[in-house]
């Protein structure tokens, strides 16, 4: 009998841990503005990288749809993790304080990021140069349209 009670009374204790700890472990993501800084400039770094290997077939380079297809897929998934790096309190390295006084704004760029990368991600599977080159445009623009409001200059 009381053997039974200890185990559920430790089944409720990991209960209560599951519900109420570890949501407020995931929604703490990062304990320092620092980490959030570094993360989300390590994700747009990469993404970067990767962009930029698909800008040079845009720009002439050999066509390889396996290589371009991969990168693609890599940019679009790169693409929806930035944003958890801008966090409430997270002000400071190379974001303007507008990413916060203007947080509308700044997620339909970040929408519209992740909207251009898909559309990319789909030319670059179909193996369609010229409608990659028209999807890479438009991320572009995405990626210019965000930098002019709320990256320093
Ligand atoms: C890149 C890169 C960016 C964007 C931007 C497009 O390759 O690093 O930040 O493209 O320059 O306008």
């Amino acid at each position: 009998m009381e053997f039974t009670l200890k185990i559920s009374l430790k089944l409720k204790a990991v209960a209560l841990f599951a519900t109420v700890t570890l949501p407020i472990l995931s929604q703490a993501q990062f304990a320092k503005s620092e980490d959030a800084i570094k993360y989300r400039k390590a994700a747009l770094t990469v993404m970067s990288t990767h962009f930029g290997r698909i800008g040079a077939v845009v720009k002439g380079a050999p066509y390889n749809k396996d290589a371009v297809a991969s990168d693609a897929n890599i940019v679009a998934m790169l693409s929806t993790l930035p944003w958890q790096g801008f966090g409430p309190g997270h002000e400071g390295g190379n974001a303007l304080p507008e990413v916060w006084s203007n947080a509308d704004k700044f997620k339909s760029n970040a929408d519209k990021l992740q909207e251009t990368t898909a559309a990319l991600k789909v030319a670059a599977n179909s193996g369609d140069l010229e409608a990659i080159k028209k999807a890479f445009g438009a991320t572009g623009q995405a990626c210019k349209g965000c930098h002019d409001d709320f990256r320093k200059k």
